[in-house]
C-alpha cells in the first residue's frame, strides 16, 4: 500500500515534467533551385533545459562503403565501426570535433568511440580512399534527416522555443547550418532554403 500523501505528489511531478502537448513538426529543406535536398541533416535546438539520454549508433563498413553515409547523433552518443567485409578497413577522422582512428581491423572493434562534441566529422579510411562519410553531432536529442522529397519529420516534438537548423555535406562552408526560429505548438510545416547550388549535390543513388 503506498501512502496517500506520496501517491499525490508523485502524480504532480508526473505531470509537471511532462510537455503540456506535443505534435508533429514538418520541415522541407530545398536547395537554390527549389529541389528537394535528400539526406540533409534537421535538427532543432529547444530554448528549455535538454535531458541528456545516454545513446549508441552503428555506421558499417560493407561493400567497401560506409553504412549510412550521414549520421545525425546527440553529443555524448558512443558510435560502433563494425565492419561486415572481408576486407580489413582502418577507419579515421583529423575533424577538429573528434579526431581519432580504429586501427586496421575485421569484425567488430572491441571498444565504441564516444562523440562528446558538437561539431561536423568526416570519416576516412585508410586503405581505401573512397571510402567516406559523415557524422554531425549536434545538442539536442531533436533531430532527423530529409527524405527522398527533402522532407524532415520530428515526430512527437514538444511545444515550446525552438530553432531548427538545417545542414548537408555537400555545402560549400563544412559547418554552415542554415536556422529558422520557431515557437512550435501544433503540428507544423515549415520550410528552410538551403541555398544549395545543385552542381554541389551528388547524383542520387
Ligand atoms: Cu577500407
Amino acid at each position: 500500500m503506498i501512502p496517500n500523501h506520496l501517491l499525490v505528489s508523485s502524480l504532480f511531478l508526473s505531470a509537471f515534467c511532462r510537455p503540456i502537448y506535443a505534435a508533429d513538426l514538418t520541415i522541407e529543406v530545398l536547395d537554390s533551385t527549389g529541389a528537394p535536398v535528400e539526406n540533409s541533416v534537421v535538427y532543432a535546438e529547444p530554448d528549455a533545459k535538454i535531458r541528456q539520454v545516454k545513446s549508441t549508433a552503428i555506421i558499417e563498413q560493407r561493400g567497401k562503403q560506409f553504412n549510412p553515409l550521414v549520421s545525425v547523433v546527440q553529443t555524448g552518443t558512443d558510435i560502433t565501426f563494425p565492419n561486415f567485409d572481408s576486407v580489413r578497413h582502418h577507419v579515421y577522422s583529423f575533424s577538429p570535433a573528434k579526431t581519432f582512428e580504429l586501427k586496421l581491423y575485421s569484425g567488430v572493434p572491441a571498444n565504441p568511440v564516444k562523440f562528446d562534441k558538437a561539431g561536423t566529422i568526416v570519416l576516412g579510411c585508410n586503405i581505401h580512399d573512397y571510402m567516406v562519410a559523415f557524422i554531425k553531432v549536434v545538442d539536442t536529442p531533436y533531430f532527423t534527416k530529409t527524405n527522398k522529397a527533402g522532407k524532415a519529420i520530428f515526430r512527437d516534438l514538444p511545444a515550446g522555443n525552438y530553432t531548427v537548423k538545417a545542414w548537408h555535406y555537400a555545402q560549400a562552408k563544412e559547418n554552415e547550418t542554415f536556422a529558422k526560429t520557431f515557437a512550435f505548438e501544433e503540428a507544423e510545416n515549415a520550410t528552410i532554403n538551403m541555398g544549395l547550388k545543385p552542381f554541389m549535390l551528388p547524383a542520387s543513388k
